[in-house]
């Protein structure tokens, strides 16, 4: 048995699009996808709340347990060595996901949420002053709503929405009036959680930036499903989590401009943020341990790592491509269900399925569809603004991932159509 975290790099060369997945081994891949729920085959279709683990996930963790756990950043002894060894490596994996300039750049968290309170209580307690705006968009999480709400309110400041049109989209002329002298930061989800809708980020942060505008891209729903190049697009702050990316929950990464994180006060206080401790004066350590405060989630860094490297094997751009291929389908099957309307049609969308059916609470449909062994969120989604913009207090979503296939479409269309025959 050995003490030595596998430390190799996430993988960089990408095996060629031509190539398509081989579904039934990614399958394979996922022990729980075997399992059965009322009887019945689980056919996951909640991928936006969470998606499953991969054994190569859930192999780092055992492995950090049984053979070399220790705490990070502390001893001299042999296994908090490999355990730093295997923390760090994680963060290089993620700054080669991100194509970050360098690992100081890199902030584990515990998701999305901890990394925009993390820039909102830092970089926007900071930079807001009575008078200012902050702007996000009518498409946003909860969580890329409140922490810029709770600056706001703190500080006198105003926070505004661009609005977005009947598909789903963020009206950019609209945005652009919104982008004035006194915007501070705009906050921007890169992909919607409960329509799916792709926001064009590089047009938009091309425009804030003309206006001297820093952007926080909300990245929750885009990391599984997008390739990400932070240095390419220029966003000042990129946020995902890795619950969503086939990685652990309660860890998270905040990707942010070395400049500004210099420049910002750190989040939180406590062990390996600092350099030195009186009780005259704390300094504080280098980027990224500032942010860092207190024990982390160990585990959670070495399942994501394990996470992103097994993304990487499979390559982002073929999961999109079989991703947008059940999107299509998903698509053109739930058009032909009577009464059947899906909100959000955006041009360019990942493959989330939002919809309501007339005379069916959304409710009632979740609880059909879970007889038949189809996991689907019904809800707002924690997003209440693009409910209210479409005029339903619900809908059902379906959000796939790599790990879906074209006969589970048939089986969440089938589950619909039991629904409707029972309450519509
Ligand atoms: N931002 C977006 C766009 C999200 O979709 C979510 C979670 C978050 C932020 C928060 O992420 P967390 O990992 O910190 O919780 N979205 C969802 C969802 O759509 N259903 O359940 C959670």
């Amino acid at each position: 048995m050995s003490a030595s975290p596998d430390l190799r790099p996430a993988t960089e060369v990408r095996p060629s699009s031509a190539v398509a997945i081989d579904i039934s081994a990614v399958r394979r891949d996922f022990p729980i996808l075997s399992r059965q729920v009322h009887g019945r085959p689980l056919v996951y279709l909640d991928n936006a709340a969470s998606s499953q683990k991969p054994r190569a996930v859930i192999e780092a963790e055992r492995s950090l347990y049984e053979e070399y756990y220790a705490n990070v950043h502390r001893g001299v002894h042999t296994l908090s060595m490999a355990s730093t060894d295997a923390y760090e490596a994680a963060r290089s994996k993620a700054q080669r996901f991100l194509n970050a300039g360098s690992p100081r750049e890199i902030i584990f968290t515990r998701g999305t949420t901890e990394a925009i309170n993390l820039v909102a209580a830092t970089f926007g307690r900071s930079r807001v002053r009575a008078g200012d705006e902050v702007l996000v968009s009518g498409l946003e999480h909860h969580s890329n709503i409140v922490p810029w709400q709770m600056v706001c309110e703190e500080k006198g400041a105003r926070l505004r929405a661009a609005p977005i049109n009947d598909d789903g989209e963020i009206v950019l002329d609209e945005l652009a009036k919104r982008l004035t002298t006194r915007t501070r930061i705009l906050a921007l989800a890169h992909v919607s959680n409960a329509l799916g809708t792709v926001n064009p980020v590089a047009q938009i942060i091309e425009m804030a930036h003309a206006r001297g505008v820093p952007v926080l891209l909300d990245g929750a729903q885009a990391a599984p499903h997008v390739e990400v190049d932070v240095q390419a697009l220029g966003c000042d702050f990129y946020a995902f989590s890795g619950h969503k990316i086939y990685g652990p929950s309660g860890i998270g990464v905040l990707y942010g401009k070395a400049s500004l994180l210099e420049e910002m006060p750190p989040y939180q206080g406590g062990g390996d943020m600092i350099l030195s401790v009186s009780f005259e004066k704390t300094t504080y350590n280098e980027l990224p341990y500032k942010f860092e405060a207190g024990t982390p989630n160990i585990a959670g860094v070495v399942g994501l790592g394990a996470a992103l490297d097994w993304v990487g094997g499979i390559g982002l751009d073929r999961i999109a491509a079989h991703e947008h291929g059940l999107l299509e389908q998903g698509t053109r099957r739930l058009q032909e269900v009577p009464g059947l309307k899906i909100i959000g049609t955006a041009r360019d969308k990942v493959a989330v399925l939002s919809f309501v059916v007339e005379g069916v609470h959304p409710h009632d449909m979740g609880t059909v569809l879970d007889y038949e062994g189809v996991a689907v969120r019904t809800g707002h989604h924690c997003a209440q603004p693009v409910m209210e913009r479409f005029g339903v207090p619900a809908t059902t979503r379906a959000s796939l991932a790599v790990y879906n296939t074209k006969e589970e479409i048939d089986v969440l269309v089938e589950g619909i159509q039991k629904a409707r025959e029972m309450f519509a």
